[in-house]
């Protein structure tokens, strides 16, 4: 398989994650959002929304990194499920998932970012305003559903969805000096998930072109 992927890609680093509990080989394609180049012309021919990561599966090239989980999850069914069984729990681990990945992340994005800067003309101050508002918004909500969720990870004492998007969005929270004192669950969980060689080796410094 073929990822486009960029390093400090929180969608991208959930496919990561994936693609390694999953133990998949890949080839990485770094695009660099830094230089625009997730809007050339050979790379919107691969996503028409210009935005990484896409994943190239022999003739299949998926997008949206929550299908690619979830693809993987159903075509890897050797490896460990990233979704319970029942279909009350799988309900709760991807609404946990959303939580982060449609309510958080797409506000926080660099399209988003840029905007705010040079459209609305907001000042760097602002921007990080803006940035951990939402984070520490969707944290909240979060961390009361992981006071009843979570064992060792997001739910319960094996590894889901929810925690492949959970770990890239507090390394997010990191890099913009969000202070998680108040998120003990979502801290923990994050601790825990790092532990194990799957999120270790998908973190974004490891990665090509970090
Ligand atoms: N919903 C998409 C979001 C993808 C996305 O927003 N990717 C970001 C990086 S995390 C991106 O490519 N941003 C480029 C830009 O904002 O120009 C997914 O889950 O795959």
């Amino acid at each position: 398989m073929i990822l486009y992927d960029y390093c400090r890609s929180s969608a991208a680093y959930r496919v990561r994650i994936a693609l390694n509990l999953k133990h998949v080989e890949y080839q990485q394609v770094p695009i660099s959002l830094l230089a625009g180049e997730q809007r050339s012309a050979d790379y919107l021919a691969r996503n028409p929304q210009g935005l990484v990561p896409a994943l190239q599966d022999g003739e299949l090239l998926l997008t949206q990194s929550l299908a690619i989980c979830e693809y993987l999850d159903e075509t890897c069914a050797n490896a460990q499920p990233l979704l319970p069984e029942n279909s009350g729990d799988r309900a709760i681990v991807r609404a946990m998932a959303q939580l982060v990945a449609c309510d958080i992340h797409p506000v926080n994005n660099l399209r988003m970012l840029n905007y705010l800067v040079s459209e609305l003309g907001a000042s760097d101050a602002q921007k990080t305003q803006w940035y951990r508002h939402w984070i520490y918004q969707g944290f909240n909500a979060l961390e009361q559903t992981l006071s009843d969720t979570a064992g060792e990870y997001s739910f319960g004492n094996t590894v889901t969805l929810a925690d492949l998007c959970l770990v890239p969005q507090v390394f997010n929270a990191n890099r913009f000096k969000c202070n998680l004192d108040s998120y003990p669950n979502i801290v923990r969980v994050n601790e825990n998930c790092l532990k194990l060689r799957a999120f270790a080796d998908a973190h974004p410094d490891l990665q090509p072109g970090a």
